[in-house]
This record gives structure tokens, C-alpha cells and sequence, in this order.
């Protein structure tokens, strides 16, 4: 399989509140560091770097002022004599707040973001692009003939929505790669997100769209990331209706009840009759993830590689959560080589 990588990653680290204390985020450039690895260590596997960031591809899937905030958060920051280490929100524009874009930067910070588990900071919007143009480089490969191209984004991208970051993400990766498909062509597109956590980003994006239609298969979010959105009446909105499918489940299934999902969720996928795939693969559904609680385990991975080589479509697998680091590299492995022996 064709991936597409770069190390420019490495640049980004996010700081995390998390219960209370702020930390080195989970979402850590290592993660990627024991992907590639495992990547090398293994055969079957081609290599190639992004293609240029496509700042007008973005923009069909982000609002153009977003981007535009993202881009140089961090030279308005440290440009405002602010000297912390990154730059995070403290107020959002919750209930009964204005629904206004304000001017002042730590204003927009609130107004551009939903989640407190993830900042801006030197290298962010360098690997941000990198991230994003690695997906859409995925999507061009899969666009000249490749069956499947795996992109090795990070920072990952699933809950980054139309306008505002979270989730360790700021542009949806997936999205991106899936709005590529269509504008080449792809009749109908379908997004099949298996990241523990609801791809509330990816959701919020298509959700009153009938060309990209999207599932997710997640914890659910009365007890879990991201908590407002991803439940199961969620099924889209205007032309969008009946295009979101949400197939939310209790923290600590083990697999038999996970795969009995991603069966409902292939039978929801066929029915939408799509001519591309993009995978949002998030393995944070390891049993041994240390901020989730599913129990799938190494050799379930292969599994799901197999159901997903069985679409039998062209795809585009976006590489998303996953925290459990040192075992990430073998899990994603596990998957794609799966994928690609089921072919
Ligand atoms: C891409 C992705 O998987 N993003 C996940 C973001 C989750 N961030 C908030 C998690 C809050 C969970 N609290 C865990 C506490 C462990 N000490
Ligand atoms: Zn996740």
C-alpha cells in the first residue's frame, strides 16, 4: 500500500487540560514516530511525501476566516508579547453568549475552538497544513488509479468542524480527502469513521449534504469526547437527511459487539451506493488505550482490515486517534496489511 508521510509533524506539540492539570497531550509526535517505524519494518508497504498544501481545497470544506485564524494564531499571539508556552481559550461563546466573530485574538481563540484539550504553539499550523495535505495528496493518488493510499496525517482531524478545533484536531483530514474525491469526480462519497470518539468535525461538515454521507461508529457521548454530538438521531439535516448514520456503544465492549457495528455500519455504507471510501482510522479502540475504553485487541485489527478491503472501492485511509503509542505502529500495521492480503 501507497503512504504518505512526512516528518514535518514533529514540529507540533499540543498541550492538554486534562483533569484539571495541563500536560503534554496525549496526541504526541511519537505516535506517528512508531507508525513509521512499523511501516519500515514491514514489506508491501510504498513511501511518498505530500504534494503542496492546497489552501483553496481547505476552504471547500473549512470557512475561509477559520483558516485564516489558524494560520496565524501563533504569530498574533507571541507577536501580543504573550510569552506562555501555547496558545489556549478560556471562554467559549457557550449558551445564550453572541454568536459573533470577535477581533481579539484570545476572543477568537474561544470563538474558533470547542475543547480545552488542545492549543496552538509554534509548529502547529506548519504541521496542521502538512497533516491536511497529506490527506488530500492520499486522495489524489487513489483519484490516479491507487485502489488504497494510506494517509499518515497528524495532527489527526475527525472533530475538527467547519470552524473551530478540538479533539487534538484543527483541519479535517478526512473531509478534505473526501471533498477531494467528489470535486474529481467520485460520484457519491462515504465517510466511515472508526475512531473511539464521535468524528464530530467530519459530522458537522457534511451533515446537510446528500453526496457525502458519513458514519460513525464511537463511544457514546453521554460518557465520552466530545459529549454534544454523536448520538443516534443524528442522521443529517435538509438534503443532508438520512445521510449521518451515528452507531454510538457503551465504554468497555469488547469486540464480538464491536464488529456486530461495523457489520450494521457496512450494510448503511453499501446502501449509500458510494464509489470512494474514506476510513477515519482511529485505534484508540485498543484495549490497552490510556484515555479509552473499548477492548479490541491486536489481532482484531487485522479483522477490521479485512472488512474493509471487502467495500471493495477505491479508499482513502486517514490515520486519526490512538494512544496507546508504543503499540500504535503494530496496530496500524495490522490493519493495513490486512487490507491489503484481503484484496
Ligand atoms: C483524535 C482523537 O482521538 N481525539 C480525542 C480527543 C480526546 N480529548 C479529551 C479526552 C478526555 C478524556 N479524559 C481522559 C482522562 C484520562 N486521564
Ligand atoms: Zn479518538
Amino acid at each position: 500500500m501507497l503512504v504518505i508521510r512526512s516528518d514535518v509533524h514533529t514540529a507540533h506539540h499540543c498541550l492538554e487540560l486534562d483533569g484539571g492539570a495541563l500536560i503534554d497531550s496525549w496526541e504526541s509526535p511519537s505516535r506517528a514516530e512508531h507508525v513509521d517505524a512499523a511501516v519500515d519494518a514491514t514489506p508491501g508497504f510504498d513511501l511518498s511525501p505530500p504534494d503542496c498544501f492546497d489552501r483553496a481545497a481547505v476552504e471547500a470544506v473549512h470557512d475561509p476566516g477559520y483558516v485564516e485564524f489558524l494560520s496565524t494564531a501563533w504569530l498574533r499571539w507571541t507577536g501580543g508579547g504573550n510569552t506562555a508556552p501555547a496558545a489556549m481559550a478560556v471562554g467559549w461563546p457557550a449558551r445564550r453568549f453572541r454568536d459573533v466573530r470577535p477581533r481579539h485574538l484570545e476572543a477568537q481563540l474561544g470563538y474558533y475552538s470547542f475543547a480545552a484539550d488542545c492549543s496552538i504553539a509554534a509548529g502547529t499550523w506548519t504541521a496542521v497544513a502538512e497533516s491536511a495535505a497529506i490527506a488530500h495528496t492520499a486522495a489524489d493518488r487513489v483519484l490516479a488509479g491507487e485502489r488504497a493510499v494510506f494517509a499518515r496525517c497528524r495532527p489527526p482531524g475527525h472533530h475538527a468542524m467547519k470552524d473551530q478545533f478540538g479533539g487534538y484536531c484543527y483541519l479535517n483530514n478526512a473531509a478534505i480527502a473526501a471533498q477531494r474525491l467528489r470535486s474529481a469526480g467520485a460520484g457519491h462519497v462515504t465517510v466511515l469513521d472508526v475512531d473511539y470518539h464521535h468524528g464530530n468535525g467530519t459530522q458537522d461538515i457534511f451533515y446537510d449534504r446528500a453526496d457525502v454521507s458519513v458514519c460513525n461508529i464511537h463511544a457514546d457521548p453521554v460518557e465520552e469526547f466530545p459529549y454534544f454530538l454523536g448520538h443516534a438521531e443524528e442522521t443529517g439535516s435538509g438534503r443532508g437527511a438520512g445521510h449521518n448514520k451515528n452507531l454510538p456503544l457503551p465504554r468497555g465492549v469488547d469486540a464480538v459487539t464491536w464488529f456486530a457495528s461495523l457489520d450494521q455500519a457496512g450494510s448503511w455504507v453499501d446502501s449509500r451506493g458510494p464509489e470512494a471510501l474514506v476510513v477515519s482510522l482511529g485505534l484508540d479502540t485498543f484495549v490497552d488505550d490510556p484515555i479509552s475504553h473499548f477492548q479490541l485487541q491486536r489481532s482484531d485489527f487485522a479483522t477490521l482490515g479485512q472488512h474493509l478491503a471487502s467495500f471493495n472501492l477505491p479508499t482513502v485511509v486517514v490515520m486519526e486517534g490512538g494512544y496507546a503509542t508504543t503499540e500504535l505502529g503494530h496496530n496500524m500495521v495490522e490493519v493495513l496489511t490486512a487490507f491489503d492480503e484481503a484484496r
